[in-house]
């Protein structure tokens, strides 16, 4: 797919993190397709492309996960402005911020401005992990629990497949849920928000705890893109600066069908079902 003749692209700017490449929960089929779709001037890989922590646990490595690589490398190939900002799960290329790689802009975080003029930090999200205080231990619990959970969630998504019904998230049902997950992801919303505002920022886009938002904090906006683990989401902007959520799991969603940018709502995404 060439982007650059005919039209403008229809989105300005794309932001998609926590891929989790190299990490079984990955769903890098549903990335593909939506990478092979994407009508953009602009991606912002906001951190958590790569799994390099779940990658020193076990050697995974699928075809599919090369070729999101592959399509990511294509894109900037062919005239797309691609932005990387390593993660936590991926802190070893932050050692590169700074540099560029295969038209590749790599930045630890940036300033984003949208076509309306509104200014938004873009960073990772890690960084107000301390902010959000839950003890070490408690974050070990959740991060094997995590992976059982979304182990399971991948065998419940097989039989509903077979099934023929769509997709589905097993750890986000149970997110929505645990209230304890609700204030965690409150807090995180509100460390982000306040590290923007106290920056005379208008807004931040930020990933890392796999909970696509778009919410006004105090009069700041807080976007988080998702994850592609459990949502396959996005954070859109359209040629007017609008940003929008999407969700991509093939089923019914077409990235086409996003055209007028959905209003935000603060509830959280729902998967398609
Ligand atoms: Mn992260």
């Amino acid at each position: 797919m060439k982007s650059a003749p005919g039209p403008a692209p229809r989105l300005r700017t794309v932001f998609i993190s926590d891929v989790h490449l190299g990490f079984r929960g990955c769903q890098a089929e549903y990335l593909l397709k939506f990478l092979n779709t994407l009508d953009a001037e602009q991606l912002v890989l906001v951190g958590d492309i790569v799994d390099l922590w779940s990658l020193q646990r076990v050697a995974f490595w699928p075809a599919a996960h090369t070729d999101v690589l592959r399509a990511i490398l294509r894109l900037a190939r062919e005239g797309m402005r691609v932005v990387y900002v390593p993660g936590n799960h991926d802190e070893g290329f932050r050692e590169l911020c700074g540099s560029e790689i295969s038209g590749i802009e790599i930045r630890r975080d940036f300033i984003h401005v949208a076509a309306d003029g509104k200014r938004y930090l873009v960073l990772h999200g890690d960084d107000f992990d301390h902010a959000v205080k839950f003890s070490g231990v408690l974050k070990a619990t959740g991060e094997w629990l995590y992976d059982v959970i979304l182990w399971a969630g991948r065998m419940i998504q097989g039989v509903r497949h077979r099934f023929g019904f769509g997709y589905w998230s097993l750890a986000t049902w149970i997110k929505s849920r645990v209230p304890d997950a609700r204030r965690y992801i409150d807090r995180f919303e509100r460390a982000a928000a306040y590290e923007a505002g106290r920056h005379g920022l208008d807004g931040v886009i930020c990933g890392h705890i796999h909970q696509p938002g778009i919410r006004d904090v105090d009069g700041v906006l807080y976007c988080n893109d998702g994850d592609w683990v459990e949502h396959c989401s996005a954070l859109v902007e359209d040629r007017n600066g609008q940003l929008g959520l999407v969700t991509f799991t093939g089923a019914q969603t077409e990235l086409n069908a996003v055209a007028p940018v959905p209003q935000v709502s603060p509830a959280p995404l729902g998967v398609a079902a």
